[in-house]
Formats: structure tokens, C-alpha cells, sequence
């Protein structure tokens, strides 16, 4: 069967694809399907996308879905649909959380909800097979147009069973690979899609699993052997959950491999002892969750009961270690006051003087399906109807919140502009303050 994932572009080219295809396509491949890889920039329009999708002929579609790649998706696959007669599968974060609605768009055919490479390769056994998916032939983690909500699959176990990543999908330069050892996430951050997964699966086994270090390094050596790896990012949502696991693999990978490596990591599972043998290894950079200033906030509203002093405190001890330092922030939070952000705002300038702070992100809270905010959101009201179809714009807020009208959330998200440029200015020089948007690729977007 011939596949091709779509990689849908928003507003930008991201520097990496999304991984889901990469791991499914691998694992297609391994069993005899040919998988294609189109990138739908953002400078393509509908009908050269169109015309490339059709110059493949694929028999298969797939895409992988945030929330914010869905808005584009659903008229670019309608659009594809009039022209390529090949049927379409959604998956990934999207589509596993709002599976009705993706499949009531039309052009799409299939939902996966949930990990998919059994589900898919299975789909694509029967449909090369020339078989029907439906009501009376249904396919674990897989939703069919009209059909019933499939049964889930227990998580694949183990990891390392799977064939490594297919990098041609993930539009890899320079010998920057992306790395992901682990599946799922212990913390229960109210505002984090990631974390669903694991609610998701509830009932049908562990969801969070990781790699073996044997597994993840024989990855990257291989990778070295052919010349391709000079900067590793980890993607795993919090690389520092398991010690034992990142010391041992800390000290195999500093023997054999020694290149230079990004993880994202929450201030709770990182200690003054980790982080220089992290350095030691070879991390230069870590990006950690700090979301807001207001300990209030984290506490009642992200269920994350960290204090601020523990920022500091972690801060420090990247610094000393010799890692850089970025970090993410959220404005507009539902029971958020001016005094919460003026709090994040003083947390965030209190680490760029005194923390070592390199860089940071600052985003707009938006509720994604699935995730408990979401759910908070829509039952108080404060979610509008057509939250769906409204593009999330980095400065204003979709939501209509009784603590904070817009102009509050555009005048912080302002002042973190305006910090971000005397930042780049302190250290760089007036010359490198003109782009400084809050988005940095590889910057957490959690943790
Ligand atoms: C790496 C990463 C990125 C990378 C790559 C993106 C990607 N989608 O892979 C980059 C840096 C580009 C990125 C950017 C952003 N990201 Co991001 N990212 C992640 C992260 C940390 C890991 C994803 C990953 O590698 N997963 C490992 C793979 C194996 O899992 P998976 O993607 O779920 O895929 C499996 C299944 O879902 C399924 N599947 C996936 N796709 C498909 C397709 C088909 C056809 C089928 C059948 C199955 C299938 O099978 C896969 C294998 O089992 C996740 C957190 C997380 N743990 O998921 C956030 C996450 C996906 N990102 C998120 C967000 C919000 C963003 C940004 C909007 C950030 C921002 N504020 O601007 C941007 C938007 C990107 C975009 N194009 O829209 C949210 C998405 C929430 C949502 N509902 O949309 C997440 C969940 C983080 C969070 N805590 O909430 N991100
Ligand atoms: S925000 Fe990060 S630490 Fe929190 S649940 Fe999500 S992935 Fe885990």
C-alpha cells in the first residue's frame, strides 16, 4: 500500500515535522509499505498541494493533528478529496480528543485515537487486501466514518520493539536529530494535552514507558557512525522523570557519544546532583515549565504546588553546571488577576538578572480538548461556542475571562516583549532586539 503523510503547516514551518508519522512510518515500512512525505508549507497554496498529492497517488492519507494544524487541515483535505480518490486517517493529539468532530469534516475517512502503529499498519494490511473497515470489521484505536468508538489497544510494550524513527519525514538538517525515549507523563498539569494520554489509557495498561538506554544509544551511535549527528533534542516531555535511568545513561552516553544535547525537564525532577552530570555528558541547554509566577496559580488552578524559591534555587544550579537555560510562560489563565501576571512578570525578569536565563517563551493560554482546563473552561462559560474555528492569536486570549479583560493580557504579553528584547540587547547589543517573537523552536512547551 502506498501512504503519504501530509504535514500540515500553520503559521510557520516548525524545524521538525511531527514525530508520530516518523515513528508510524518506520514501522510501515518494516512491513512492507511504501510511505511518502509531503510538507504543505506555509507558502504552498491549495492547488500546488494539490498537484503534488496527486503526482504521488497515494492509496492511503494520513495526517497528524495539533489543534492548531487542524484548522487548516480540514479545508485542505477537503480540497485534496475533490481531486485524489484516496481515503484519509487523522491521528494524533487532535483527532484522539475530538474524534466526532474530525470525522464529521468532510474528506476524512478514519480516526486513530492513541497510538497508532498497530492500528495503522493493520489498516493498511486490510485495505491493500482490498477489505472494508467499518461497523462489522472494526480496527482497535481506529474511528470509521459512521462506525462505532473503537476499543483501544493496550500501549505497545516494549518501546524498544519499535523500528527507529524514519528521519526523512522529519525534515532534518545539519545532523540536528530529535530524539523521543519516552511515552506518557506521571504529573497531572491540568492545561497539558500530553498528560491525557495517559487518562486515556486508563484501564488498558501503563502508559508511560520509556527506551532502554541500550536501545535509545544504539539509535544515536548509528546515526554517528553515518555521519549525521552533531546536537541531539530530546523531546521527551520530562527527560529527568527516572535517575537511575538518566545517570546510567548519562554515563555511557558521555563515553561513546559525548555530542552536544537539549532536554526539556521539570524543576521538581532535577537536583543539584543531576545537573552537572548532565553537563558532564554533554547537555548544554534545558528548557524547564515555569508557566507562571504566582505560586496561587500553579497550586489551585495548574495543580503544579512548586514554589518559586524552587525556581531559583534550580536556576542556580543549571547555571553553576555550566547549561543554558530557556523557559516558558503563560498569560490569561481562567482565575488569573493583574496581580497573578504582574507576579510572572516579576519572576521572569527576576530570573533573566539573577537565574542565567537565556531565552524565553511566553504564550497565551489556549484550552486544548481533552485536557481538564478545557473542561473547566467550557462549563463556566468562558469558552466560545465557535472555539474551533478561531485561530489562537499570541496576544489575545480566545476566552472570555471574569478576572482579565483582553487589554490586561495584551499589555503583559507587551511588557514580556519588551523584556525579551532588553534580554536579547543585554546580551547581543541593540542590533539583535529587531525579531524577537516568543517563538523558538525547541523552546518546552510544558514541563
Ligand atoms: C515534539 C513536540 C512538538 C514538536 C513536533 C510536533 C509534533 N506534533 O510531533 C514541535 C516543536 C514542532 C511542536 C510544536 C508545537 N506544539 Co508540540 N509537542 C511535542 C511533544 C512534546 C511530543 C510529541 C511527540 O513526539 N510525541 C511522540 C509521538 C510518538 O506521539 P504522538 O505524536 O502522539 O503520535 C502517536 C499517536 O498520536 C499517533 N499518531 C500521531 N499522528 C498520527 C497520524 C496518523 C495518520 C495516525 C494513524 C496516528 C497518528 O501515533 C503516534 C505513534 O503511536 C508533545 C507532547 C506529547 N507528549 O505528545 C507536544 C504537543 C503535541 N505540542 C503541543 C503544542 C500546543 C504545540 C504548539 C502549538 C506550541 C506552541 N505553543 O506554539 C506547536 C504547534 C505545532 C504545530 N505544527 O501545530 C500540544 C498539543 C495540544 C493540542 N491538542 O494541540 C502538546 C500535546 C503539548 C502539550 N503539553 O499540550 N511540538
Ligand atoms: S506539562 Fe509537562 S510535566 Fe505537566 S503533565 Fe504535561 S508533559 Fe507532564
Amino acid at each position: 500500500m502506498r501512504v503519504l503523510f501530509v504535514e500540515v503547516d500553520t503559521e510557520r514551518s516548525w524545524a521538525v515535522a511531527s514525530i508520530g508519522p516518523g515513528f508510524l512510518a518506520s514501522y510501515l515500512r518494516a512491513r512492507g509499505h511504501e510511505v511518502h512525505f509531503l510538507r504543505a508549507t506555509v507558502d504552498l497554496d491549495d492547488a500546488a498541494i494539490v498537484a503534488r498529492v496527486a503526482a504521488i497517488a497515494p492509496e492511503l492519507i494520513g495526517v497528524s493533528l495539533t489543534t492548531r494544524q487542524w484548522l487548516r487541515a480540514k479545508d485542505l483535505i477537503a480540497t485534496i478529496r475533490q481531486t485524489v480518490d484516496a481515503p484519509v486517517i487523522a491521528g494524533g493529539l487532535h483527532p484522539t480528543f475530538s474524534p466526532e468532530e474530525v470525522l464529521a469534516a468532510p474528506g476524512f475517512d478514519y480516526v486513530c485515537m492513541g497510538e497508532g502503529e498497530v492500528a495503522m499498519a493493520e489498516l493498511c494490511d486490510r485495505l491493500a487486501a482490498g477489505k472494508r473497515v467499518g461497523l462489522l470489521t472494526p480496527i482497535g484505536n481506529i474511528w470509521a466514518k459512521g462506525g462505532q468508538k473503537p476499543v483501544l489497544r493496550p500501549p505497545f510494550e516494549p518501546l524498544d520493539d519499535l523500528p527507529f524513527l524514519a528521519r526523512d519525514l522529519l525534515d532534518e538538517h545539519h545532523g540536528v536529530v530529535h530524539m523521543a525515549t519516552q511515552r506518557g507523563c506521571p504529573f497531572p498539569c491540568t492545561y497539558c494535552a500530553a498528560r491525557m494520554y495517559n487518562q486515556l489509557y486508563e484501564g488498558t495498561g501503563e502508559y508511560g514507558r520509556r527506551r532502554s538506554h541500550e536501545n535509545v544509544l544504539a539509535e544515536l551511535t548509528g546515526l554517528k557512525d553515518e555521519g549525521r549527528l552533531n546536537y541531539v533534542i530530546f523531546l521527551d516531555d520530562t527527560f529527568t522523570i527516572n535517575h537511575g535511568w538518566v545517570k546510567e545513561f548519562c554515563k555511557v552516553y558521555g563515553e561513546r557519544l559525548h555530542t552536544p544535547f537539549s532536554l526539556h525537564a521539570r524543576v521538581e525532577t532535577v537536583s543539584d546532583r543531576l545537573l552537572p552530570t548532565l553537563a558532564g555528558a554533554g547537555c548544554t541547554m534545558v528548557t524547564y515549565g515555569v508557566e507562571s509566577g504566582s505560586e496561587r496559580i500553579r497550586r489551585e488552578v495548574m495543580k503544579r504546588p512548586v514554589t518559586n524559591q524552587r525556581f531559583r534555587d534550580v536556576f542556580r544550579w543549571t547555571k553553576a553546571s555550566g547549561i543554558a537555560i530557556t523557559c516558558n510562560f503563560m498569560l490569561g489563565l481562567p482565575g488569573e488577576t493583574r496581580e497573578d501576571l504582574q507576579m510572572t512578570l516579576d519572576l521572569a525578569e527576576e530570573l533573566i538578572d539573577t537565574g542565567g536565563l537565556l531565552d524565553f517563551g511566553y504564550f497565551v493560554f489556549y484550552p486544548y480538548p481533552g485536557t481538564q482546563l478545557f473542561q473547566e473552561c467550557r462549563d463556566r462559560g468562558y469558552l466560545p461556542d465557535d472555539f474551533l474555528t478561531r485561530p489562537a492569536n499570541h496576544r489575545e486570549s480566545i476566552l472570555n475571562l471574569p478576572t482579565l479583560t483582553q487589554d490586561d493580557i495584551g499589555e503583559f504579553y507587551d511588557a514580556f516583549t519588551a523584556l525579551r528584547r532588553r534580554a536579547y540587547a543585554d546580551r547581543l547589543g541593540a542590533a539583535a532586539t529587531a525579531d524577537t517573537t516568543s517563538h523558538v523552536d525547541s523552546l518546552a512547551l510544558h514541563g
